[in-house]
């Protein structure tokens, strides 16, 4: 198995990187992002309380993450890979992961981090508000909130993988084809042949 965590902060073009990553190659894509959202639509009890948190643009509690994510890699057994999008966003979270995945005995093969300018992230969160629906993005002070948990308790997560010799950074601005293939090239050069 490959596996792969796409990083970088809200707005950095995760969810839009990982829809063209997964058809190209096939990973299981696992966004927490998009889990919590279709818990919150069924109205299930973790969905009430993620929103609670989401809605502030503040970070959802680690154990519900963390479980939702174990849950995950339980029912998908047979696939070439993981593309993890938007965890882990946490060291406690990034400590979890190691572990259930030495379970199995994977490992993380690389975290890309995707690097955007705070008034680019505010920029495409805003517009992306006018038409997604989502009350986490209609708000300027809650994705300037967002932007904060980021630098808080999310960028201190890449020196986890720093330390590890894992981490590998990309530029996020421009084209979405142009940051694609450099997201492309960085996978190639560590696929196993
Ligand atoms: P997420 O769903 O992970 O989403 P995100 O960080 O807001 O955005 P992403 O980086 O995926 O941006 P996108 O491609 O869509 O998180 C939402 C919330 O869920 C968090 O705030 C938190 O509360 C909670 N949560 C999720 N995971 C959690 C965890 N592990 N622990 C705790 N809480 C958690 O791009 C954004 C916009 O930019 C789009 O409109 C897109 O079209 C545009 N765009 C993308 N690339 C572009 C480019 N190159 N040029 C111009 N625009 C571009």
């Amino acid at each position: 198995m490959f596996n792969i965590i796409l990083f970088g902060p809200p707005g950095s073009g995760k969810g839009t990187q990982s829809e063209k990553l997964i058809a190209k190659y096939n990973f299981k894509h696992l966004s927490t992002g998009d889990l919590l959202r279709s818990e919150i639509s069924r109205k299930t009890p973790l969905g009430l309380e993620a929103k609670k948190f989401m809605d502030k643009g503040q970070l959802v509690p680690d154990e519900v993450v963390i479980g939702m994510i174990s849950s995950a890699l339980d029912s998908n057994r047979d696939v070439v890979g993981f593309l993890f999008d938007g965890f882990p966003r946490t060291a406690q979270q990034a400590d979890a992961l190691d572990k259930l995945l030495e379970l199995k005995k994977q490992t993380i093969n690389a975290m890309i981090a995707l690097d955007v300018t705070e008034e680019e992230l505010v920029k495409r969160l805003k517009k992306r508000g006018e038409t997604s629906g989502r009350s986490d993005d209609v708000n300027e002070q809650v994705i300037r909130t967002r932007i904060g948990e980021y630098h808080q308790k999310t960028a201190p997560v890449a020196d986890h993988y720093k330390k590890a010799n894992k981490a590998v950074f990309v530029k996020g601005e421009g084209s979405i084809d142009t940051i694609f293939d450099a997201l492309s090239r960085e996978i190639d050069k560590r696929l196993p042949k």
